[in-house]
């Protein structure tokens, strides 16, 4: 047992450290899950819009589902804007890792409103969702407008 915790200690310690494009066998498949993360979370940011702007009728337990998916999927594809993913079927601009800073910083933004977000629609009153929503949606347009060829 000790060693077992010892050896899944390593294990982490070992999987932390390492650059985030070791997670991806190759730089299409960093671009490939990227897409993929952002595509699902816009399926379900655009079922909390529906709700947040009423043209779909307000269901505080479908709220408060599509947002905690949202704030666990806006954490992942950061990892994926790896060394040599800038090429290929993307529209990622270069400014994304020629701005790196900056970028990082949209993204820390979008996670933080998201995140409020996600307490708001576990609030359980429409209001709190509307009011979160628009900041939320300016933050993923904020990042849209600066490093997204369109
Ligand atoms: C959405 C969606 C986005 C954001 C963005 C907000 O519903 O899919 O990417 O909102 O358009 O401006």
């Amino acid at each position: 047992m000790k060693q077992t915790m010892g050896l899944i200690g390593t294990l982490l310690a070992l999987a932390m450290s390492m650059p985030a494009h070791a997670q991806f066998a190759k730089p299409e498949d960093a671009v490939k899950y990227r897409k993929a993360t952002f595509n699902v979370m816009a399926a379900h940011f655009g079922r909390l819009g529906a709700m947040a702007s009423g043209r779909a009728p307000y269901d505080a337990k479908a709220a408060a589902e599509n947002a905690e998916i949202v704030a666990t999927l806006a954490k992942l594809p950061w990892a994926a804007f790896g060394e040599g993913t800038d090429k290929g079927e993307t529209r990622a601009k270069p400014e994304i890792w020629k701005e790196a800073g900056k970028y990082k910083e949209a993204s820390d933004k979008m996670q933080a409103e998201i995140a409020k977000l996600n307490t708001a629609a576990k609030a359980g009153n429409v209001d709190a969702l509307k009011a979160a929503f628009g900041p939320a949606g300016a933050s993923c347009k904020a990042c849209h407008d600066n490093f997204r060829k369109d």
